[in-house]
């Protein structure tokens, strides 16, 4: 039995390390969170074509993604319901119907049991074929991603994303969409799932570090942190937390900020020419914002970086593994010249071999492993950098720490996590709905 309580002191601002390698408190997140939580499958670009289909994993379980003929997305845990075999055993494609490889019952676009081999000859009429589909799973879609649930008393997929959407909306939606280049690629790293979830959710600091070379290499304006040489100045930046913990930290006006002199270059106009049609489409407030860097996560385990346009599933493969899809993220509106170059950079920074990406792995992989050492295991882990200095931001709603580097976006997060491991069901997190706030700000 996993002691809730224990793990996570919210006032403090400190975390059990044992969260990184417990293989109880894993097995409790499996139920609690990837059971429950919006979970990101694909977007509407990967698979625009009717039979179009993605396999991805919701935790630890593989589902398959299929536009339907009439339009709309459906979602199947990917296994046969006579024997359980793999269904689809491709990572993308198109296809008119699934059929399993190991005794070929065939099923539709939408998972129904189609056909089964000899079907008279050999059940008679045993099968209740109608009852044998695959199982399906709920999705919603926002502004293009497909996220999918597997709790029907979830909220709406948007009103889990809430006052977030006040962020995201300033890239999925201010010059008319965004949309992702796909297929993810794919990578294993020897690490907890929440290590790169809250480094990309909370935390500038380590920029300037863990960065110093790959800074250097890249030049640019974050350069000028490499090696720790500058504290971002006051107004640099700020950091956000929203009710379900999502975040995001943002450095004003430094979307560019890793890209190359030429293609940095190209995309810095595009924000700057794009800048009024946001404020037009959206707000001013939330054009203020438009070609600033943000890093972020959607809780639980999805991280995207807006300008250095990197999309990311963290797949949880044990307590002490995970499996990485990466993507790159395109505004629709954008030149091709522009995507191309968005595609490079992504590819040079946040790829599977990115600079940046290994920079940040042997990070995660330390933060980990080092806790077979029961020793080691019983200490905290400390995110108190900033406590006490939030507020709630009367633009968007949300929790705003007003520095550029600080960790309240780590305490969102660390607060949303202690609820979901605590709470029985969705109605006694939304019982919580009037206090989230309070906890944070110690009201
Ligand atoms: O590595 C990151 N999470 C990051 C990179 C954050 C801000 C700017 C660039
Ligand atoms: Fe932050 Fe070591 S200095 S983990
Ligand atoms: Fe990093």
């Amino acid at each position: 039995m996993v002691d809730v309580n224990s793990l996570i002191d919210v006032k403090n601002g400190t975390q059990a390390k044992r969260i990184f390698w417990d293989a109880d408190i894993y097995k409790l997140e499996l139920e609690q969170i990837f059971g429950r939580c919006w979970l990101f499958l694909t977007h509407d670009s990967i698979i625009p074509n009717v039979g179009d289909f993605t396999v991805t994993f919701m935790g630890e379980d593989e589902v398959l993604v299929v536009r339907q003929r009439d339009g709309g997305v459906k979602a199947f845990l990917n296994y046969c319901t006579h024997r359980g075999a793999r269904v689809v055993n491709a990572e993308a494609g198109n296809a008119r119907g699934f059929t399993c490889t190991y005794h070929g019952w065939a099923y539709g676009l939408d998972g129904a049991l189609e056909s089964v081999p000899f079907e008279k000859e050999v059940y008679g009429n045993v099968l209740k074929k109608d009852t044998l589909g695959m199982k399906e799973v709920r999705v919603e879609s926002y502004k293009g991603f497909w996220y999918g649930n597997f709790d029907h008393q979830a909220p709406s997929l948007a009103d889990y994303l809430g006052d977030y959407r006040w962020f995201l909306d300033i890239w999925m939606d201010g010059t008319g969409g965004a949309e992702l280049i796909g297929p993810p690629a794919r990578s294993i790293l020897k690490c907890n799932w929440k290590t790169p979830v809250e480094n990309f959710v909370g935390d500038a600091y380590h920029v300037g570090w863990t960065h110093a070379a790959s800074l250097k290499a890249l030049g640019g304006p974050l350069s000028v942190l490499a090696g720790n040489k500058h504290l971002p100045p006051e107004g640099a930046g700020v950091q956000i937390t929203s009710r379900h913990g999502h975040g995001v930290g943002i450095l004003f006006n430094a979307a560019a900020a890793l890209m190359g002199k030429e293609e940095g270059a190209m995309a810095t106009q595009w924000y700057a020419e794009n800048q009024p049609k946001v404020a037009k489409r959206l707000s001013e407030a939330q054009a203020k914002y438009y070609g600033s860097h943000f890093n972020a996560s959607i809780f639980p385990n999805n991280s995207y970086l807006w300008g250095t346009n990197t999309f990311k599933v963290w797949h949880p493969r044990g307590p002490n593994q995970i499996e990485v899809f990466t993507w790159t993220i395109v505004e629709k509106n954008m030149p091709q010249a522009l995507k191309d170059a968005v595609r490079r950079s992504m590819l040079r920074t946040f790829g599977t071999a990115g600079m940046l990406e290994s920079d940040d792995s042997d990070n995660m992989e330390s933060m980990t492993n080092l806790n077979r050492g029961p020793h080691i295991a019983a200490g905290v882990l400390n995110s108190q950098m900033g406590l006490g200095n939030e507020h709630e931001d009367p633009e968007s709603s949300n929790i705003i720490g007003p520095s550029a580097i600080g960790e309240t976006s780590y305490r969102g997060f660390y607060r949303a996590y202690r609820e979901f491991l605590k709470a029985k069901d969705w109605d006694e997190i939304r019982a919580n709905n009037g206090n989230w706030k309070n906890e944070l700000l110690n009201r």
